[in-house]
């Protein structure tokens, strides 16, 4: 597609989904959907929808799509090949959450390519929610996870350029973390939130993408929704609990997102210099997205299709 021909996303143009009734009310049976951010939310979501269209639950679909591009050298804002902080440390941020309230999460870890799979762990295996720095790297490998070098040549050689021209602080621009989000043919949803964060950030920085309310939230009941973008101006709105809660509500996903980015824009006097979009599921299985400024790709993938979409931002 022409970069010009994008269109304004919103529920209207996706197909709608089938909404059944049950006991529990009015919910999206027997369609699985997996919503991801940016462009390698489209394999993400393949390898999700594997697990989706054999009857696999929301949680491993979420997993198992944010470890595609944590695995990938080429995405350079995920996991391995993720861009380095100011000192040339990956450091990685990695939240989930299911479908009964329970969630994981590990901040600033190091020197593991699956964050995600360790913030699992953390859920399902221990009494916390959130283990940071070394201590969740070494709580890792206690769990039989492998250390490994997660800078690559071509993300030591972009560091390298960037301390040569001595830029003191990046401006957040291109910084693209996966979120994905799933309902499966229970009509249970999940989220997954994986990262590198800012890149060139201070050491010791730890984003959205962690917090749980923040980078993603899931409440069963109503939807889930989660962020990408500047991580600081996402925590300090709530940002992916706050569109869950516009959810319930009433507001429809895209009018919820566009409500939560509405909230920054008052915080900067109607002109935000950076970029956050937030993508959303509600339990009925409508979605939505929006975004603060230029464009946000994400990747939706319903009724074996598996495309992606541009939404324009609201400035
Ligand atoms: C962060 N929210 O660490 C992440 C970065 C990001 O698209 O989402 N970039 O602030």
């Amino acid at each position: 597609m022409n970069r010009r021909e994008f269109f304004k996303t919103s529920a209207v143009g996706i197909s709608a989904p089938s909404i059944l009734l049950s006991s529990q009310g009015k919910i999206n049976m027997n369609n699985p959907i997996v919503l991801s951010t940016w462009k390698h939310g489209i394999p993400a979501n393949d390898a999700a929808w594997k697990i989706l269209k054999n009857g696999g639950s929301a949680l491993d679909a979420v997993e198992t799509g944010a470890k595609v591009p944590e695995a990938d050298p080429e995405s350079s804002s995920v996991g391995f090949g993720g861009l380095p902080d100011e000192q040339g440390k990956v450091t990685l941020d990695a939240c989930i959450m299911d479908h009964t309230g329970n969630c994981g999460s590990v901040a600033f870890i190091q020197n593991i390519k699956h964050p995600i799979s360790v913030a699992r762990k953390v859920m399902e295996e221990t009494k916390h929610v959130m283990l940071a720095g070394e201590g969740a790297r070494q709580f890792a490998v206690s769990k039989g996870f492998e250390e490994m070098d997660l800078l690559t040549d071509v993300s030591r050689k972009k560091w390298e350029e960037w301390k040569k021209k001595k830029f003191k602080q990046t401006p957040h621009d291109t910084h693209d973390t996966i979120s994905v989000l799933a309902q499966d043919s229970k009509g249970n949803l999940s989220g997954a939130c994986t990262t590198s964060g800012w890149a060139y950030k201070l050491h010791g920085r730890v984003g959205d993408s962690p917090i749980i309310g923040a980078g993603l939230y899931v409440d069963n009941e109503i939807g889930c929704a989660a962020a990408t973008g500047l991580g600081e101006e996402v925590i300090k709105t709530t940002g992916s609990f706050l569109v869950v809660e516009l959810m319930r509500q009433g507001y429809e996903p895209t009018k919820a997102c566009e409500e939560a980015l509405r909230r920054v824009i008052k915080r900067h006097n109607g002109n935000p210099d950076f970029q956050i979009a937030y993508i959303a599921i509600r339990k009925d299985g409508l979605i939505g997205s929006a975004c603060l400024k230029w464009t946000f790709e994400y990747a939706l993938a319903q009724e074996k299709k598996n495309k992606l979409y541009k939404t324009v931002g609201l400035l």
